[in-house]
């Protein structure tokens, strides 16, 4: 058995749970935070026999897209300038990050 981790975009959450259910796959959604941008995504985690495993990631291939991102960066001062100054810099963030483990034990009781 597999345990996929997939960090999706919020608005992408509800699309694939829904369709990852409909195809029998079991769900569970956690509220996360990128490092990067300091702000909210979303983390599913699904257990899945191995031989499902890229049926899954099909799924979360289809339903999660890539967004441009604008966050801002500072530039460090120099000897004309006090204080680090902010520029926006644009990032390409998704469609998924996913992690792929090995499940030791697995059990409902
Ligand atoms: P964040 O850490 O908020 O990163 C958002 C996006 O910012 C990243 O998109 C990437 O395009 C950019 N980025 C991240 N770190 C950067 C850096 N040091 N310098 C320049 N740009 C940087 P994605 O790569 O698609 O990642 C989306 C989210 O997936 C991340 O949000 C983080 O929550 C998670 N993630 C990505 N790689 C990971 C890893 N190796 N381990 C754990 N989580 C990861």
């Amino acid at each position: 058995m597999k345990l996929i981790f997939a960090i999706i975009h919020d608005e992408d959450a509800h699309g694939v749970m829904d369709e990852l259910n409909k195809k029998g796959f079991g769900v569970t959604k956690l509220a996360s935070t990128g490092g990067f941008l300091k702000s909210g995504n979303t983390t599913i985690f699904i257990g899945v026999e191995e031989e499902k495993v890229d049926e899954a990631l099909s799924i979360i291939e289809k339903k999660c897209k890539s967004r441009k991102q604008v966050t801002t960066a500072n530039l460090p001062p120099t000897n004309i300038t006090e204080g680090y100054i902010p520029y926006p810099i644009e990032v390409t963030v998704g469609g998924a990050t996913i992690f792929v483990l090995d499940v030791d034990r697995f059990e409902k009781i």
